[in-house]
């Protein structure tokens, strides 16, 4: 029997949730989701249909309700009193600080509104997002919302080869950008990778530049315009127009199974209700004195649902840091809890992980009093990694959500509440109520606890993705073929003997390599997209801290030799490609490849090199000597 930590009757007293929810959820869903959404939210017009899935798997909630989001997330809490409570505690990686409070906010959204339009954005214009941990991405964010014009925002570390794929696709029609931003205390240039990325036959017509580190950087008058030239001399008056709940709010592009990032796309009224839902009763949150700071960037879902949407609709005061743990020193993360008085904390098991192993004094050595529930969101997260954040962050006090879902799932789906429900470390545990999963086998049957098999959403959510933008068939190919209604999640689970779920990575070709998906056919076309390369095959192995991480093989062309500079070459190359997080930690240059008579490469077998294990079965291989030949290849070379 694993260990359970149970809340304590003096949290569970204040709790915001309680465990009635799963049993007012259990008698009837979608009344349940529509008071979410009509407590939660302030709608210009009221819905007359909670859920329309009529046309499944496409999904319509709260069908003919009108709301804005940028409103709900800014102005009413002015309206409400609250304009002088601070939204964001800003603080840069060089120290520099910004309190933000509802009503400056308001202001700052207002502005961007104004400069967004003046710039000729329409509602349903798709924005591009390019910006460091800075204020300005959270205002261009809700400024788009506000308009109606969706954005696609993509992570800073993502190369100009992959901003340019990804503007394409969505067919961006103006860049939101900065000169750079602060990494481990030097100025990282982001406005170089825009320029190539919009260079020759591009939809950008403009680039909105954010002056942040006052880089030098090249300048096209037709095109660039500084965001302190057009945005903060724009009106800070603007009046929000409330739009369809189905109404496009995002695109957010992420790693599937084949090389081309799929852009997953949100709308309005849905995700809205399920991100301030789960960010309220997740988190417990208690909006008039939790200071809250989720450590994501906002390039991933991670920053959106719980940086952006749902911490804002709810009303609450977060932090937002701009830079890394360690800089300028180890100790960073936890002077700022200790400095603002962090209540909430959410962050990632590989940061845990990489904490851990710095050692116990250096969180030991701030006052971490102030928190009371701990998040952790990416990937699984190992039980001594738990018990480690339980015992040296969280005071032993702390109960943890380990919370799981995905960019698909716009919002948590599976996480113990606080205060309900007794935690069990490395276990993400039970669907949230108004959640309905399974873990089935490939015949789609129901497995029972003590059983392993696939993770399945059997009933629509409202935050759920509406599908992949511009390529529908491939939505529903994705997630809704495998099997007959059931919504594939892409992860292996098992339930254990009290039916608590444990996730156990992904069952298809994505990595997850510190809690980031990577596709392994993204890399392995980066990899041969060099003209030196012939051939190669990415798997993920297992690493201790970064959970997985990305080693390819590669065979090289027959003129092209191995040298070490070669293998520093290509990963260089797959930087530039996708980016330095899909950088392989190892490359290794073999003569063949492991593959079945279908020609598939059998990646298990890699797997098994790459960590250093026994080969398992070849009996499957078109030629059962491969491995003896890239055995021997690598140990006479290395
Ligand atoms: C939110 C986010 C989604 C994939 C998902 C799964 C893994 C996320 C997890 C977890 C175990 C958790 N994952 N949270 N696995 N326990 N608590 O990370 O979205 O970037 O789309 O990744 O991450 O494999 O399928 P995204």
């Amino acid at each position: 029997m694993p260990e359970t930590f149970p809340p304590s009757p003096e949290f569970a007293a204040q709790a915001v949730a309680g465990a009635a929810l799963y049993d007012e959820a259990a008698t009837d869903r979608e009344a349940f989701w529509a008071r979410q959404a009509r407590e939660l939210l302030s709608w210009d017009q009221d819905f007359h249909q909670t859920l329309d899935w009529s046309d499944a798997p496409f999904a319509e909630w709260f069908v003919g309700g009108r709301l804005n989001v940028s409103y709900n997330c800014v102005d009413r809490h002015v309206l409400a009193g609250r304009g002088d409570k601070v939204a964001i505690h800003f603080v840069g990686e060089p120290g520099d600080r910004r309190d933000i409070t509802y009503a400056e906010l308001q202001r700052e959204v207002s502005k961007a509104a104004n400069a967004l339009t003046s710039l000729g954005i329409r509602k349903g214009d798709r924005v591009a997002i390019y910006l460091p941990m800075i204020p300005e991405a959270v205002i261009t964010m809700l400024a788009c919302a506000r308009l109606g014009a969706p954005h696609s925002v993509v992570f800073g570390g993502f190369s100009a080869d992959a901003l340019r794929s990804r503007i394409e696709d969505a067919q961006a029609s103006l860049v939101v950008t900065a000169d750079g931003g602060y990494r481990r205390s030097t100025a990282s240039l982001l406005k170089p990778a825009v320029d190539a990325a919009v260079s020759g036959d591009s939809p950008v017509s403009k680039v909105l530049v954010v002056r942040r580190t006052k880089s030098d950087v090249a300048w096209d008058d037709s095109r660039d315009v500084w965001w302190h030239d057009v945005v903060d001399g724009a009106s800070d008056q603007h009046t929000p127009e409330a739009h369809d709940s189905e109404h496009p709010l995002f695109i957010l592009y992420t790693s599937g199974t084949t090389g081309k990032p799929k852009g997953i796309f949100h709308t309005t009224g849905g995700y809205l209700t399920q991100t301030a839902y789960t960010h309220k009763a997740v988190f417990d949150l208690h909006a008039d004195t939790d200071v809250y700071w989720c450590t994501a960037d906002v390039g991933w879902i991670t920053g959106h649902s719980y940086i952006v949407y749902g911490p804002l609709a709810n009303g609450a005061t977060q932090v937002i840091y701009e830079g890394t743990p360690d800089s300028p020193h180890r100790g960073r993360w936890w002077d700022i809890i200790a400095e603002y008085g962090v209540t909430i904390f959410y962050t990632a098991p590989t940061a845990i992980r990489t904490c851990m192993k710095w050692g116990d004094d250096i969180p030991a050595a701030a006052d971490l009093s102030s928190l009371r529930v701990l998040g952790s969101v990416g990937e699984p997260i190992n039980p001594e990694a738990w018990r480690w954040y339980h015992r040296v962050v969280g005071g032993g006090r702390c109960p943890i959500v380990d919370t799981w879902w995905q960019t698909e799932t716009g919002a948590i789906m599976i996480s113990p509440l606080p205060g309900v429900t007794a935690t069990k470390p490395g276990s993400a545990q039970v669907p949230l109520p108004g959640i309905n999963v399974a873990v089935v086998d490939d015949e789609a049957k129901p497995l029972g606890n003590g059983e392993s098999g696939l993770l399945v959403v059997t009933e629509p959510w409202p935050s759920m993705l509406r599908g992949i933008w511009g390529d529908p068939e491939r939505y529903r190919e994705t997630y809704w073929s495998r099997f007959e209604g059931l919504y594939f999640a892409g992860d292996g689970a098992k339930k254990d003997e009290d039916g608590d779920l444990w996730l156990l990575g992904r069952v298809d070709d994505v990595m997850n390599v510190s809690g980031h998906r990577l596709s392994t056919a993204e890399i392995e076309s980066a990899l041969v997209s060099h003209p030196s390369v012939a051939e190669a095959a990415v798997v993920g192995a297992t690493d201790e801290t970064t959970g997985q991480a990305v080693c390819a093989f590669v065979i090289l062309r027959g003129t092209a030799t191995e040298t070490a500079d070669s293998v520093t070459e290509l990963r260089n190359h797959v930087a530039k490609e996708i980016g330095p997080i899909a950088k392989p930690r190892q490359i290794m240059i073999v003569a063949e490849l492991p593959k079945t008579r279908s020609g598939k490469i059998m990646r298990r077998l890699l797997r098994d090199i790459a960590e250093n294990r026994e080969v398992g079965d070849t009996s499957t291989l078109a030629d059962t000597n491969v491995m003896n030949l890239i055995r021997t290849g690598l140990t006479t070379s290395s």
